[in-house]
């Protein structure tokens, strides 16, 4: 087999690149380790900043978006029982976020990929190695079936997650791992209750952090801060709904319509950087290179500007002969990507409890209580919630 661009991983990364070079003519093969359903299936991110939704139009998938996307120009922060909203698009001069579920964008993803042309996807495809990325000969080994394969590429785009092969086929003195564990996790829950409060709601409660979240007017996501030995089947619906309303505000919790679980999960938390992101031939893309904490929906959107990074390099070096921009992809991209991992972080360590001193708790609400009380404070929120901008000299 032989391709210009090989994909490893047909997550929300690898679908979004495939096609952003596949409208530029440029041939990929994509080689997913599970099937189309399972890939589908994973109830991740819910909201995405204007730069991922530019690219899922310019990658010609975004007309379900953008008829059943909900835009969000605000977002509320509690903590003491107060309530604060933060007006994004006041404070950012109209920018907004889009709620609108992962599920659904790669299921519209797929649904363009399929019908293309320019995309092979393999799926089930096991133990996919990246080889000879370091010595201008990149290929991919893969099994499928009971047959072991080679495709043929120029370049190797590694986006299959944390867990992925790309990652792990880099020399480990090429690379430096920066990562931070943290000490709980989320739990989340799905259900098909009208949400609580029109935008998005993030709580600092001294039991722990909560967070209300939507997928549409009738469909619910909620998580709780929960323990690291804490199991999903620890939490029957009965006591995940009492614990999140005990970590709302009373306008809240009084209002909040319960129901069945469709879904429950504990994710772990935690902030992680690989540099560099390129390695000859090879480049991490998304959560691959980087993860960060949930806190500021910031995962899916990182991935977003990887790809617009990557694709615009891709396209300047099949199109012009360029290298140029290959090689600025790992700086330009950690840039943005180090931003989030800061912001998430930040957001994290004020609202989420982390250890049983009281005076931590008391330091939260007094930032929270300044933050809210300065114009400068809430800009500093709304302008990295809504997302900062991609690096405009990348072209
Ligand atoms: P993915 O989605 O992990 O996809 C990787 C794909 O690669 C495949 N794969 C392999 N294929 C072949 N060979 C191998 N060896 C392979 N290993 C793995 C996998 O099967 C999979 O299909 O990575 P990608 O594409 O980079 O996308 C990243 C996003 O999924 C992730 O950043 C977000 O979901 C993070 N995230 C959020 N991001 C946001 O921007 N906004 C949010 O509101 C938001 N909320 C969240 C989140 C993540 C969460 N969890 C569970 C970690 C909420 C949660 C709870
Ligand atoms: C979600 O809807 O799943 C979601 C929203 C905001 C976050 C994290 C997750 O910060």
């Amino acid at each position: 087999m032989q391709t210009q661009v090989g994909i490893i991983g047909g997550g929300p990364s690898g679908l979004c690149l495939a096609r952003l070079l596949s409208l530029a003519n440029i041939q990929s093969v994509i080689l997913e380790r599970h099937d189309r359903a399972y890939v589908e299936a994973r109830i991740r991110a819910g909201v995405l900043e204007q730069g991922m939704v530019d690219l899922l139009r310019k990658a010609e998938v975004s007309e379900r978006m953008d008829r059943e996307g909900l835009v969000h120009s605000g977002i509320t922060l509690t903590f003491d029982d107060r309530f604060e909203r933060v007006d994004l698009a006041g404070l950012t001069g109209g920018k907004h976020v889009v709620v609108y579920g992962q599920t659904e964008l790669t299921r519209d993803l797929y649904d363009a990929v399929l019908k293309d042309a320019n995309i092979q996807v393999v799926f089930n495809a096991k133990d996919v190695s990246p080889v000879g990325f370091l010595d201008d000969r990149p290929n991919l080994e893969f099994t499928t079936g009971a047959q072991r394969r080679k495709l043929r590429c120029d370049y190797i785009a590694g986006c299959d997650g944390y867990h992925g092969a790309s990652r792990a086929a880099v020399p480990r003195e090429m690379i430096v791992e920066y990562e931070r564990v943290y000490p709980f996790g989320w739990l989340g829950v799905l259900a098909d209750t009208p949400p609580v409060h029109d935008e998005l709601i993030y709580s600092n409660h001294k039991r722990g952090f909560a967070l209300c979240s939507m997928r549409s007017h009738t469909r619910t996501r909620c998580y709780i801060q929960v323990g690291l030995d804490e199991k999903a089947s620890d939490w029957p619906d009965e006591r995940f709904w009492y614990e999140l309303c005990t970590r709302l505000p009373a306008r809240f919790s009084d209002a909040m319509v319960t129901g069945p679980a469709i879904e429950k999960s504990i994710a772990p938390l935690r902030s992680f950087v690989a540099e560099p992101l390129r390695f000859g031939r090879l480049f991490l893309v998304g959560d691959a290179g980087h993860i960060v904490p949930p806190t500021g929906a910031k995962g899916l959107n990182l991935a977003a500007s990887d790809v617009h990074y990557l694709s615009t390099a891709l396209v300047a070096f099949y199109h012009q002969g360029r290298t140029d921009l290959l090689k600025r992809y790992s700086q330009v991209a950690l840039r943005r990507i180090w931003a989030a991992v800061r912001f998430s972080w930040w957001l994290t360590s004020i609202t989420h409890k982390f250890g049983s001193d009281p005076i931590e708790h008391k330091i939260q609400l007094a930032e929270l209580d300044y933050l809210m009380s300065s114009t400068a404070g809430r800009t500093t929120i709304a302008e990295n919630y809504v997302g900062l901008p991609f690096e405009p000299t990348f072209v």
